[in-house]
């Protein structure tokens, strides 16, 4: 058993083991440090002292995951477009003035602060990366360099006082410091303020079969039952929630100290369905099991594949492929291509998969591409056929495996 992010018992079950794997965006330089990358157990595990939540059960230190960090969203339309739309919609419902204060935790290169910026100028982001704090204040993007914590949060206050709002994206789930976390946003957002999370989904990563999401930079898998009850714990009320088509489904969840705001439908029929469903019981149990024949099917076509004499090459080197690759192995995979600068030339954690650029797919020809950054498949095929004229295989592993003709 290990200890529980929450509850602090030592009652954390492993349920699903996925080998040993190195940090997923610790990408390296250099092909033998990728190599001999240090690798840790991938498990993932579910306390059983009734506090039910799930987690990973090997702590990295965070310093490790974030001080450096690969990952911008702003590569992806789909994800620009998304940030951009949450100040829209902040605005459409509570209305933002020209002083409102709008903090983003974890803030990344700043692009939803960027867009929050038409609204308001009062804005600040937290971002643990040194390499995207500096990218957004480059841009003018008031960013403080940290991680989020109770500490950081009481000096905020004191210098810019209470937040009207506070964003957090992809950040919620990042950090194995829980209650400090929340302690912080509680300490910070004003009394009718509202505080907006978006977190990646266990509803959704049980639906869809994707494991892939399971790397140690995700301490936490969140139902809308578990945050519920944390919140509650912390007098935070949760008024709204609903789940998003971005990335791999995404929780939205709106929430304040205020009890002002009516709590909707979709929450209570998000909570209502996890409950019926038994998503951390019978629900989750299924999902493992279904992990186990995901590896054995897709063994079973890369030896095809080589057995063929064909060339396969993989597109996007998101964390998911880190994931998947050390877990099903290489499988005669040399090169993946990404869009992100920062990616290329660099080797996807633990392998020698050299990460290159997609404009290379024409001259390359490959007969199959894998698709590793699935979550993206509309704006990537658009582009694999008009602009990289690739008219090979395309292999979508999940959330079920599927074998399309580009043409
Ligand atoms: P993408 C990240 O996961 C990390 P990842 C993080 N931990 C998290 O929680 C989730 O996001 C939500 C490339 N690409 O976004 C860009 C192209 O090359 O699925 C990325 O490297 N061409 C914060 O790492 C990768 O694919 C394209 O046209 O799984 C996608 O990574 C597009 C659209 C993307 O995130
Ligand atoms: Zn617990």
């Amino acid at each position: 058993m290990n200890k529980c992010f929450i509850c602090n018992k030592n009652s954390s079950e492993t349920i699903l083991d996925l080998g040993m794997s190195p940090i997923a965006n610790n990408l390296e330089i250099d092909i033998d440090q990728s190599q001999t990358a240090e690798k840790y157990p991938l498990n993932l595990s579910v306390c059983r002292s009734g506090c039910n939540h799930v987690q990973i059960s090997e702590i990295i230190d965070q310093k490790k995951i974030f001080n450096d960090y690969f990952y911008m969203p702003s590569v992806s339309k789909t994800l620009t477009n998304h940030l951009k739309e949450i100040s829209k919609e902040i605005n459409k419902k509570f209305k933002i003035k020209s002083d409102t204060f709008i903090l983003d935790i974890g803030s990344n290169d700043g692009t939803f602060l960027e867009s929050a910026s038409n609204f308001s100028k009062n804005i600040l982001g937290v971002d643990p990366a040194k390499n995207l704090s500096d990218i957004a204040n480059k841009k003018g993007i008031r960013t403080i360099n940290d991680f989020f914590s109770h500490k950081l949060a009481k000096k905020i206050k004191n210098k810019y006082g209470s937040a009207d709002f506070i964003i957090s994206t992809n950040t919620f789930a990042h950090t194995p410091k829980i209650n400090d976390f929340v302690e912080g946003m509680k300490e910070l957002i004003s009394d009718e303020g509202v505080i907006i999370i978006e977190i990646h989904y266990l509803g959704s990563m049980i639906d869809d079969n994707s494991f892939d999401t399971i790397y140690h930079e995700h301490f936490s898998y969140w139902s809308l039952n578990n945050l519920n009850n944390l919140f509650s714990k912390f007098g935070l009320n949760i008024f709204d929630a609903y789940v998003l088509p971005v990335h791999h489904g995404q929780l939205r969840i709106y929430l304040s100290k205020s009890k002002k705001y009516k709590k909707t439908k979709s929450l209570n029929d998000l909570l209502d369905k996890e409950e019926k469903e038994d998503l951390i019981g019978k629900k989750l149990k299924l999902f493992c099991k279904k992990v186990l024949k995901i590896k054995s099917n897709l063994l079973d076509l890369f030896e095809k594949i080589s057995n063929d004499e064909k060339i396969v090459y993989g597109y996007g080197a998101p964390a998911k492929a880190s994931t998947l690759i050390n877990f099903i192995g290489e499988n005669n995979l040399k090169y993946i291509y990404d869009k992100s600068h920062l990616k290329q030339g660099k080797y996807l954690p633990g392998t020698s998969i050299k990460i290159k650029d997609p404009s290379e797919i024409q001259y390359d020809k490959p007969d199959y591409i894998f698709l590793f950054a699935w979550n993206f498949s509309k704006e990537i095929i658009d582009d694999l056929k008009n602009n990289f004229n690739f008219n090979g295989k395309l292999i979508i592993p999940i959330p079920d495996l599927r074998i399309i003709d580009i043409d």
